[in-house]
This record gives C-alpha cells, structure tokens and sequence, in this order.
C-alpha cells in the first residue's frame, strides 16, 4: 500500500472513525512526550491518517532540551547530525552555526519544526500522563493526565526519553539550606546569576563538565564537590561556516546513509581505526591519540577497534586521558584527584570545554568526595568530611534516573501485568519497542534498543519509521491488539546482555546500568549496535512480524476495511 493516498489529516481516522465513547472521540494514538520522539511521532501518524495527541508535562517542546537550560548546555553529538532527516526541504534550509549546537539553538530549532509543522495544534501542554489501563474488552488504552482528562486511545506511545527523570538524592540537611538550588536537568527558564555568588556543584559527568568552566568565570568562588572523576575530551566546538555547511547539505542523503553504517548512528565522517591498539607502538598510537584529541569530540575513541572491548587496549586511551590531565592542570595533587581510574568509555565519555583548565583558576576548588564525603548540607553550605565550605547557591549536576524512571513514574497496567511488576527485575522488552504483557504500547529509544549509545535522533526516527510501518500493517489487516511473545522477549533480553557482555561497558558504576540510582537493578539497559539492531528490527516487519502476536477485531466498517487494503 502506498502510506500517500492515505487519508489526510482531516479524514476520518483508521481504526476510530465514528467510534464514541462514554468520554468522547477515542483516539488513535496517545503519545507521551513532545521532545524529539514525540514530535516526529505526531508528524509520521499524522501522516498516516491517524488522530494523535501528544501530552507534554513541559510547556513547550523540546524535552530534554527544553529543562536543561543549565549554562554551557550542548549537544555532544554534531548538530548536522543531530537533527532531523526526514523531511529534505527542512535539513536544507536550517542553518547551524556551530560544530556542537548549544542548547539554545537546538531549541530555536526544535521551536522552528513545531511550526514548520503545525506540531503544537495537537500536543496539550503542561499536563503529565498519570496512568495508562488496557482494557481487554476494546483493545484500547484509558489514558488519566494530571488535567483531570480521561482518553480513551488504541494504542499507547511512550516518547519520555531516556534522560528526563532527574535523579535528586537526598542529602541530610538540605531542607536547611538559605541560598538557592538548581538542578542542571531542571533549569529555571529566566535563567541564573552567579555573579559575585559563592557556588558548589555537585556532580562531574556531562552536565557537571559542561557547566562548570561557565559558573566558574561568574561566581566569586565555585567549589566543585567531585565523587567520580570523569574522563572528558576537549570538543573542539567551532563555529561552521556557511561554505561548509553547504558541502554538507550538497550530500546530505549520503551523510545520512553513511551514519546508519555506523554503530552509534553518527560521525561517519570520522575516519575510524578496526586495528588493535596493542599492535603499534607507543609511539604511534600516543601520535594517533593526540591527533584525535585535537579533532575533538568522540574521536579519541574511534582510533582502534579494541578500545571498547579489551582493558589492556582501553587503558592505553585511559592513560593518555589522565596523562593529559597532568599537563593541564598545575597542581599535580588537583590534577591526582581529578585523574579517573576507571574503563574510558564505560560511562559515557565526556566532552568540555576547558574543564580541567577551569582547575587552574584562582576561584576554584576541588573537593574529593572519596577522601571527604558529604556528610550534610547545612544552612550555610555543604559539610564534606571535616569542612563545611559556605555557599550561596548550590547547583545539583546528579544525573537522571536514565532509560527507564520517566516511564516508571506513570502507572501502566496490561491485562495481566503492570509496567513496573513486568519490569522489577530490570528493564524486558522485545526489540526495545514494546513490551510483552503490555499489548498496543511502543516506547521509542525504549531499553534493549540502542538509544543512549548512539545519535538519539537517528534512533528515535528509525523508530518512529518502524511503529509507523506496524501500525500501518495492523491497519491493513484490520487488527486492533499487538503484543510481543514472551518467548521472544526472553530471547531478546538474552541477546542485549550477551552483545553488553562482549564489550566493556558493564564494567563500571554508570547510568547505563542503573548504577547511579540506590537501590535500581542493575543490568545494562541500551544495546550496542545500531546496524545490526536496524537489521533485525527491520527483519521482523519484513516477515510479517512473527514474534508479535496480533488479533482482535476485525474493523467493524467493511468498506473502510476494503479500502485500507486496497
Ligand atoms: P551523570 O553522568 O549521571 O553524572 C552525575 C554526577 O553526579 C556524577 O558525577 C555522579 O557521581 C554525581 N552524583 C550523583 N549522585 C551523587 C551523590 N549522591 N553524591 C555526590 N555525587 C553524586 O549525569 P549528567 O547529567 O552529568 O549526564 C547525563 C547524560 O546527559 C550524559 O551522559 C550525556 O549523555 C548527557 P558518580 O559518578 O555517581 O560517583
């Protein structure tokens, strides 16, 4: 069937036409989350003929780059690769104007879709979906949101994103504090300050390393409570300049093609080495390493085929980094501290800058929370070991409860199980996409898909692309229930920890594992490998999706039925 002599977008719905329920129309599609997933989501159903609604706890859209606003907030990730590839006419007229797009641009652009496509018409906005029970009676979802509204809606799309629950430990004393408090995921929208403020911050991955070096030049004193040190690379941000930019959208289709080659779905323009790292010479590969440092971003990583997978190769890398470090920083004991130990690579690698530099600077201290933990936050500032370091502000840089908390906050009961019984021992899903026991539910960048270890665009419109197709055929055939086998669940699961256990990843205390979070189970929740995994996604849906099981009623209007299939 051609998916372009579907109904517009005013036809009648597919599965809904003429259907009412006791609380009115019933919908096609409820998707939750109006950031990048949510929003492609709304266009490609749209497409389809189908009636959506999007519901956005936020105001506006733009998911995680609508809440971290926080100062020196970028994308790691190129922004000519970190944006949309679906429609041309869109990738050909916007214009970035840096290497890593800063948050405010990736803003301006995901505002700029909205209206290019008329998004926002269907997305209600500040409302937070409660709670989501199948009914096994009409194969639909009755969605509650925090408007007081009850939906009634065929299918159920989860688009929350992998990094959208803050993750806010509780530290003893902290109601006390008099100054003021941010969470980096969770920024205030008018901006902040610290001109002339005394300033903590506590946390050193990504969102710590990116704001760190920008508070530093404003507050009159930051200290930075570091628990982990993290190894980061310098990005190497430029601006791009508009000769460039146009080479690229010249190939564009191409740049496109090649990224999905890739396993992280990005930086095919990257030369990248498959040897081992242990075959060259020191000083070969020191040589390959510092060139890679100067190109920035991710690079330093894709210079050999080993470095993920073999720790004698990984710390090579590891010990250029923490070398490097020692050349920065000018106190060799600072510099000690902020030398990781760790799996270069097993928690995601960190690109800045100037964070190590920022250590050399006059109004910055360094404080090790392994030699002096944090003991309380007190009215005046924060109590690490023996010291209590007086504070204006104080700025959480804690992470997310990643992959897996978003979806975990909405109370999402199938005809047998519930979402967070069928996921208490970690994460389960077939393919990432959906989840047996919970029939007519897709999660985009869902856990057991690669999501978080590659470009989260190209993953989430591969994604959306694939549930399209899905609910296409359903419609084809005039199904209105899917569900994934348990069979094949198992299967799957087995297979995302067999690929993680052939990689270095699980090797250490990272958010990919749930570590960060007290008490979460721990089991390595995205997979690598974006090809292979395309590969087999795209395998299910060529053979008529065998591993999920489909049925319910036929369309009750047989003529519409007809033409469907037609
Ligand atoms: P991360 O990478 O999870 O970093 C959180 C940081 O906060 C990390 O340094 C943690 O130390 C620290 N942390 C967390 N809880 C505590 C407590 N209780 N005490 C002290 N320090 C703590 O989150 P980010 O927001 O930086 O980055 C997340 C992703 O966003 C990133 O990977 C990019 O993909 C974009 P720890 O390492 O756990 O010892």
């Amino acid at each position: 069937m051609d998916l372009t002599d579907w109904p517009s977008e005013a036809s009648p719905s597919v599965w809904s036409e003429g259907r009412a329920t006791k609380r009115g129309l019933m919908l096609d599609v409820v998707v939750i989350g109006a950031g990048f997933a949510g929003m492609y989501a709304l266009h490609r159903l749209r497409q389809l003929g189908l009636r959506v609604r999007v519901f956005e706890v936020g105001d506006d859209v733009g998911g995680t780059w609508y809440w971290n606003r926080y100062p020196g907030a970028r994308c790691d990730v190129e922004s000519v690769e970190y944006s949309y590839s679906f429609d041309d006419d869109l990738q050909q007229d916007w214009v970035w104007t840096e290497r890593f797009a800063a948050q405010p641009e990736i803003l301006r652009y995901v505002n700029h879709v909205a209206d290019r496509f008329d998004l926002r018409s269907d997305i209600t906005f500040g409302t937070r979906v409660l709670s989501a029970h199948f009914n096994e009676g009409t194969h639909s979802w009755t969605v509650a949101t925090s408007g007081g509204e009850q939906i009634e809606s065929r299918f159920l799309i989860s688009a929350v994103g992998c990094l959208s629950s803050a993750n806010r430990p509780h530290f003893s004393g902290q109601d006390s504090f008099l100054g003021e408090q941010y969470h980096t995921g969770d920024w205030p929208h008018a901006g902040v300050d610290f001109t002339g403020k005394r300033v903590g911050v506590i946390g050193t991955g990504s969102s710590g390393i990116q704001t760190i070096p920008e508070i530093a030049k404003q507050a009159s004193h930051l200290t930075v409570f570091q628990r982990t040190p993290s190894y980061t690379v310098p990005a190497a941000n430029r601006p791009i300049d508009i000769g460039e930019l146009d080479a690229i959208k010249a190939n564009y289709s191409e740049l496109r093609t090649a990224n999905q080659q890739m396993s992280g779905a990005h930086a095919s323009r990257m030369a990248r080495g498959n040897g081992s790292v242990l075959a060259v010479s020191a000083e070969e590969r020191t040589a390959e390493f510092q060139r890679r440092w100067e190109i920035g971003g991710l690079a330093l990583l894709h210079g050999y085929g080993d470095l993920l997978i073999d720790q004698a190769a990984n710390e090579t890398a590891a010990q250029f980094v923490r070398d490097k470090i020692s050349e920065i920083v000018d106190d060799p004991a600072v510099a000690a501290r902020l030398s990781p130990t760790h799996t270069i690579g097993c928690k995601r690698l960190c690109l800045d800058t100037g964070y190590y530099a920022t250590f050399n600077r006059p109004n910055v201290t360094l404080v090790d929370l392994r030699n002096d933990p944090l003991r309380a936050i007190t009215p005046e500032g924060v109590l690490a070991g023996e010291i209590e370091h007086e504070l204006d502000c104080i700025v959480f840089a804690t992470g997310f409860d990643a992959m897996t908390g978003s979806l975990a906050k909405i109370d999402i009961r199938g005809p047998k199980t519930t979402l967070a019984d069928a996921w208490a021992e970690g994460p389960k899903t077939y393919l990432g996409l959906t989840v047996a026991g919970l029939p007519n539910l897709f999660i985009i960048t869902g856990p057991g898909s690669p999501s978080v270890l590659t470009n989260m665009i190209a993953s989430i419109e591969f994604h959306v692309d694939w549930i399209a197709d899905c609910l296409a055929s359903l419609a084809d055939e005039g199904s209105t229930r899917i569900e994934a086998s348990a069979s094949a669940q198992d299967e799957w699961v087995i297979h995302v920890n067999s690929v993680a256990a052939q990689t270095l990843f699980p090797t250490c205390n990272s958010w990919y594992l749930g570590a960060n979070i007290p008490g979460k189970t721990r089991v390595f929740m995205p997979l690598p490998g974006h090809p292979g995994y395309v590969a087999r996604c795209s395998e299910e849906a060529d053979d008529g999706y065998p591993n999920l099981v489909r049925g319910g009623d036929a369309l009750s209007d047989p003529t519409q039925a007809r033409r469907l299939g037609a």
